[in-house]
């Protein structure tokens, strides 16, 4: 069996422009299975363990405060190779290159600031979902 979950972030610019039902919209499209889901504003402990593979980099701090701006929801998702076609849903890190028919090329885009808002976190590997699932929704 393949069946896998993934964690899926709304991010804070994701939430606040309203794009959180157009990015399920396209989790459900896609043929994956909603498993659990939480509106919530994270807290810099939770997402200084999220985000540990970056500490150090320019980047962490920033992504960090951005992170825990405002809401964002948490979702897991299931499906046969989820993780690897969320990523691929998604699109590339950066909005500017992603490309067109991804989330981040049709919906995001450079807003100059010390941090990428890309509107979605994917998990990128079997071992990442579930110590991402595990941060998010302990009780799984
Ligand atoms: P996440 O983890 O949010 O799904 O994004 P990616 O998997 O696509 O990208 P990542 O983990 O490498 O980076 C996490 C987060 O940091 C921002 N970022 C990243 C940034 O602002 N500048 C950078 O140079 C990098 C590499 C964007 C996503």
């Amino acid at each position: 069996m393949t069946t896998e979950r993934s964690l899926v972030l709304v991010k804070p610019d994701g939430f606040a422009r309203g794009l959180t039902g157009e990015v399920l919209r396209r989790i459900e499209a896609k043929g994956y299975r909603l498993v659990a889901l939480q509106v919530l504003t994270p807290d810099l402990d939770r997402l200084h363990v999220h985000y540990e593979e970056h500490v150090g980099k320019p980047f962490f701090e920033p992504l960090c405060e951005f992170m825990s701006s405002g809401p964002v929801t948490a979702v897991v998702i299931e499906g046969e190779r989820c993780i690897e076609g969320f990523r691929a849903l998604a699109g590339a890190t950066d909005p500017t290159a992603a490309l067109p028919g991804t989330i981040r090329g049709d919906l995001g885009r450079d807003w100059g600031r010390k941090v990428q808002e890309n509107i979605v976190h994917g998990s990128d590997s079997p071992e990442s979902a579930a110590r991402e699932i595990g941060i998010w929704f302990p009780e799984l």
